[in-house]
């Protein structure tokens, strides 16, 4: 079975430019493509930003499925580098919807008239490092061939959506939509027969809300996930002021801590508490909701013991709530420590497991083998829908990079040089591609914090470290293959410490038949990754090589 990858349509768009130089061509016009633009232009630099969507906002312009809703609380999940922007834009829920993220991302467009320099329907396929010229040669799939002194991705982590080649698929008669290419118009749920395939994140969203618009909802789940009640409600305007007026405080204790958020976290063991200590505070931060519940204790990432409690809680909380006990078994995840594959954060998500138009089909045990022109079969039995969801995921971190052909030093291919997996010096450049920088690259923090956070770091450092190559007249900047190795084989002890490697997860890549299995964000925590980086630019960017 082939995994397929869903590409956008990019069908018209605007008139190809060739010849064009700048000093950074930027690929995406996600919060970090936005945000790097505003400070190249800051530093008086010319830049070019290709995104493949119709407009900025990247995860959010694409992720339109209903239920699609940020799992970071909105006044965190939010740039902190404009004073004006922070006091003029007020959320109005706890957790940000996407349509109201993406309203965020078009006023932070307007706002600092970012769209001038942007090219959207429009793909980057293909950069080049010509060494002779020392830039990067850049072409798209609208015929643009440009030059850039820097190219700087600004891809996603999660943007190269992912649907299983289950044999038939394309006989099916009904709709089928991926959550993460779901069509701008409404799709017209009422009265349908619906297949939900997989419940990760995006599938633990989705279903609560098509049960309550489809005649039948359908959900065919390989793994049971942990999931957390997010408890979203409107923002209290007085907390959210709060929050505002005390911002630098807040923000420090983001940008120092493991995540990138505020809730926080024990560093006190769950074994060593007694079982009255040890329930008080799970059910504290179960009634508070949302992804402070993983950090009660400081030992369940690392101690199977200690997570087999915390799991074992959240079991106790599927037995509560959902009434068929074999459906509460097969909802309770068993395969996994918990926090080991990407938490999730639901708003109803077990109790939507009572109604009477939802069913589960585990399909651990009885296969999907065919999808045919009228639905579903399994080993078992044959389900009939008009429309399918592939909540199937993504092919995470590299998947993006090396959708692009980018090819370095003596031709070499990025696919080639990370055929066993990536490398990459602090997640920020690769060494043999000279002046490419990958904002939250695999080997940085990533998908494992509040991604404005990692962003934000990442862009300024980024923006520092060409101010001091124009400072000290160096042009060309490139990871030291030492300093690589070094960071590379440090990603992966410090993620050895942790459980993350008993979880068969895209953190790893295990979605992806094929992929190296290597874990590919840092998991050490965004608050000491921030002082590795700033120390390295302190020592005159360490582990870098600067030439003329
Ligand atoms: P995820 O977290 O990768 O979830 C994908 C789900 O799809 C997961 O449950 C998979 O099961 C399931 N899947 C994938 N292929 C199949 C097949 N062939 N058959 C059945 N089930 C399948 O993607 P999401 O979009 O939910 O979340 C991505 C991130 O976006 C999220 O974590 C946030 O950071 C935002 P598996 O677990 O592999 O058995």
């Amino acid at each position: 079975m082939a995994e397929a990858s869903i590409a956008p349509v990019t069908a018209s768009g605007p008139a190809p430019e060739t010849g064009a130089s700048f000093d950074a061509v930027v690929i995406g016009a996600g919060f970090s493509g936005m945000y790097m633009l505003h400070r190249l232009r800051g530093l008086g630099l010319t830049a070019r930003v290709y995104e493949a969507g119709d407009g900025v906002g990247g995860t959010w312009y694409w992720n339109r499925y209903p239920g699609a809703r940020c799992d970071v609380e909105s006044v965190e999940y939010c740039y902190s580098f404009s004073e004006e922007l922070r006091q003029e834009w007020d959320w109005t829920e706890r957790y940000p919807s996407q349509p109201e993220i993406l309203r965020y991302a078009e006023h932070v467009a307007d706002r600092f008239d970012l769209r001038r320099d942007m090219r959207f329907r429009t793909r980057v396929t293909r950069a080049a490092y010509d060494e002779a010229a020392s830039r990067w040669r850049v072409e798209t799939d609208r015929g643009d061939r440009v030059t850039g002194r820097f190219l700087i991705t600004a891809v996603g982590c999660l943007s190269d959506a992912r649907v299983p080649g289950i044999p038939g698929a394309g006989s099916f008669r009904g709709d089928s939509h991926h959550t993460g290419r779901w069509p701008h118009e409404e799709v017209d749920l009422a009265g349908r027969r619906v297949a939900v395939i997989g419940t990760g994140s995006s599938g633990i969203q989705i279903i609560p809300v098509l049960a309550e618009r489809a005649a039948q909802v359908t959900v065919f789940q390989r793994t049971p996930n942990f999931t957390i009640p997010a408890w979203n409600r409107p923002l209290d305007p007085g907390y959210a002021r709060w929050v505002k007026d005390n911002h630098a405080e807040i923000r420090r204790s983001m940008r120092d801590s493991l995540f990138g958020i505020a809730a926080p976290f024990n560093t006190g063991s769950a074994l060593a508490a007694s079982e009255q200590e040890r329930l008080a505070e799970l059910e504290a931060r179960w009634a508070h909701g949302g992804p402070g519940f993983l950090g009660a204790f400081g030992d369940t990432a690392v101690d199977p013991r200690a997570n087999e409690l915390v799991a074992e809680f959240v079991r106790e909380k599927i037995r509560q709530t959902v009434e068929d006990p074999r459906v509460a078994e097969l909802l309770s995840p068993r395969d996994h420590p918990i926090g080991t594959k990407r938490p999730c954060f639901d708003t109803d998500y077990y109790a939507t497991f009572n109604r009477p138009n939802v069913r589960l089909v585990d399909v651990r045990t009885t296969p999907i083998e065919e999808i045919t022109q009228t639905g579903l079969r399994t080993a078992e039995a044959t389900y009939e829908v008009d429309t399918i969801v592939y909540a199937t995921g993504y092919d995470a971190l590299t998947g993006p990079l090396l959708a692009i052909d980018i090819t370095g030093r003596g031709g070499t291919a990025l696919r080639e040089k990370w055929a066993a997996g990536p490398r990459t010096y602090l997640g920020l450049m690769t060494a043999g591609f000279p002046n490419l920088f990958t904002i939250t690259g695999p080997g940085s923090p990533s998908v494992l914090s509040n991604m404005f956070v990692s962003i934000e770091q990442h862009v300024d450092w980024i923006a520092g470290c060409l101010r001091h190559l124009a400072g000290t007249g160096a042009t060309v900047i490139e990871a030291d293959p030492g300093a690589e190795d070094a960071w590379t084989r440090h990603v992966g002890e410090v993620a050895a410490q942790t459980l993350f490697p008993r979880a068969d997860s895209w953190y790893l890549g295990a979605n992806i038949p094929g992929k190296p299995r290597v874990f590919l964000p840092y998991p050490g925590g965004v608050g000491a990754y921030r002082v590795i980086c700033d120390e390295v630019a302190a020592k005159g960017y360490e582990g870098f090589v600067l030439s003329p």
